[in-house]
């Protein structure tokens, strides 16, 4: 007898629904046209299924939009404050929170007071905004991500892992003291959502410890990679999430998080630190660029919607099908044949535009082509994550990472399997006629982060 699955199902019912537009492909055509190709300029109302990113994107809880009416919007010592901290010392461990607009407020403060001109930072792959941050404080990321990282054929389970040896090799070279700390992410977002693994962060603790330098967790989806150690690292498969998380927390000094990713609201962050004397700076900095330490850039409703977000983000019903169902699409995607990286990570697909659109050399933005592509065929609106994302080196050279890769993100609690579904059809449209495929010449680049708002044409 055939043996029966066990499958995954969402662990609520949907009381509201968002009707969305449908349109043609003459409409498609002229929008994306007018965006310059580049899917961050498109309309939204353009858009029929919006893969663009998870961040700020997910569905809120019925218990978050009742949190939101107990919005306490007073100026200083709003009491949705006291509960967020009180949260994010029981979920998480760190003892001191400063709250941000979004994870970028974050990665500013805490750049301006750990990194001094001339300091290195090393970091399991670079993310746009940290490192961008971590540069305008006058610091050099390093990546020492294993090489595993960037190979997307690769199937090694915990991508994320740092190479201990690179970063001792780095600490040799340029001496403890010029590194202030490690920048360490969980589920590594630019390698395609890749976790790190309990027993390499544990290695990088011992390391770090010996040479006084500090860990600085980017935690955005720590949930989804405590998923991950608990499926496939030895000794998990019996821990909560919620454990999980709290055991990867306490293996490091403090956190950025944008809030608008695991933790399931449309807008917020945070820092979290351990230390009183970095709490002090970071205090004292965040009015001066988001708010009082109460609110730090936002309204009382929306801390007590993260601080829910929180508790729901660590269940494991919920983590099990929010992962659940990325890997629906991308084991679709695979039955298609449309090469995406392995193994499926925790937030979205990632196909490899280097192998789908192989007659379209990097500088011809061969991720930013596809994602135009997926726009065109069904208004599925996808990210560029490449050369594009990459930009420009200190000296004015054009970053060549290895991984040109197209993200199709899925925000939390938002779609259904049906709209899974016709993602990867569209998506093995498209890969049936890339032959016909041309590339893109750009015509606009903004000074940072240029992916954003660069625009294109067709070649
Ligand atoms: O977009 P922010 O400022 O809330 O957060 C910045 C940020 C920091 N770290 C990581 C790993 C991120 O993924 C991140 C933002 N990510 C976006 C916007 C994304 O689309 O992936």
């Amino acid at each position: 007898m055939k043996t029966i699955k066990q499958s995954w199902a969402e662990p609520y019912k949907i009381k509201m629904v968002e009707l969305l537009k449908m349109t043609t492909e003459a409409q498609r055509k002229k929008a994306m046209k007018e965006a310059g190709y580049n899917t961050f300029l498109l309309r939204s109302e353009d858009v029929y299924i919006d893969l663009l990113t998870d961040s700020g994107t997910s569905a809120m809880s019925d218990r978050q939009w009742a949190g939101m009416m107990l919005g306490d919007e007073a100026y200083a010592g709003s009491r949705n404050f006291y509960h967020l901290e009180e949260v994010v010392r029981e979920v998480y461990g760190y003892k001191y929170l400063i709250p941000t607009h979004q994870g970028r407020g974050a990665e500013n403060i805490l750049s301006k007071i750990l990194i001094k001109k001339g300091d290195i930072i090393p970091g399991n792959m670079y993310f746009t905004t940290t490192r961008l941050h971590q540069e305008l404080a006058g610091g050099k990321f390093e990546d020492v991500i294993i090489d595993e990282a960037h190979d997307p054929e690769n199937e090694f389970p915990f991508k994320g892992n740092i190479d201990l040896y690179k970063l001792e090799k780095l600490i040799k070279k340029h001496g403890a003291k010029k590194i202030p700390y490690v920048s360490m992410a969980t589920s590594v977002n630019m390698a395609g959502g890749q976790p790190i693994s309990m027993k390499n962060l544990k290695e990088l603790r011992s390391l770090t410890k010996k040479h006084g330098i500090l860990v600085i967790h980017d935690m955005t989806r720590v949930a989804e990679n405590a998923y991950f150690i608990q499926q496939k690292e030895k000794g998990y498969a019996g821990k909560t999430i919620k454990a999980i998380v709290k055991e990867i927390c306490s293996l490091t000094d403090g956190a950025t998080m944008s809030a608008k990713k695991d933790a399931l609201v449309n807008i917020g962050g945070f820092l979290a630190v351990n230390d009183w004397n970095i709490y002090e700076e970071a205090r004292n900095m965040v009015v001066v660029y988001e708010g009082l330490h109460t609110y730090g850039g936002l309204a009382g409703r929306d801390m007590e919607a993260m601080a829910i977000g929180i508790g729901e983000s660590v269940c494991d019903d919920h983590i099990r099908a929010r992962i659940g169902q990325v890997i629906y699409l991308g084991e679709k995607m695979m039955e298609y044949e449309v090469p995406i990286v392995k193994p499926i990570g925790g937030h979205g697909i990632f196909v490899d535009a280097k192998k789908f659109l192989p007659h379209i050399p990097q500088e011809n933005y061969p991720a930013q082509t596809l994602a135009a592509e997926m726009y065109l065929d069904s208004g599925v609106r996808t990210m560029e994550r490449g050369v594009v994302s990459a930009g420009r080196k200190a000296n004015g050279e054009n970053y060549f990472p290895k991984l040109e890769l197209v993200r199709f993100t899925i925000p939390r609690r938002v779609y259904t399997q049906a709209h899974m579904d016709v993602i990867a059809e569209s998506a093995a449209r498209v890969y049936e006629r890339r032959r016909s495929i041309k590339g893109l010449q750009m015509i606009y680049e903004p000074k940072y982060l240029r992916f954003f708002q660069a625009k294109f044409e067709k070649l």
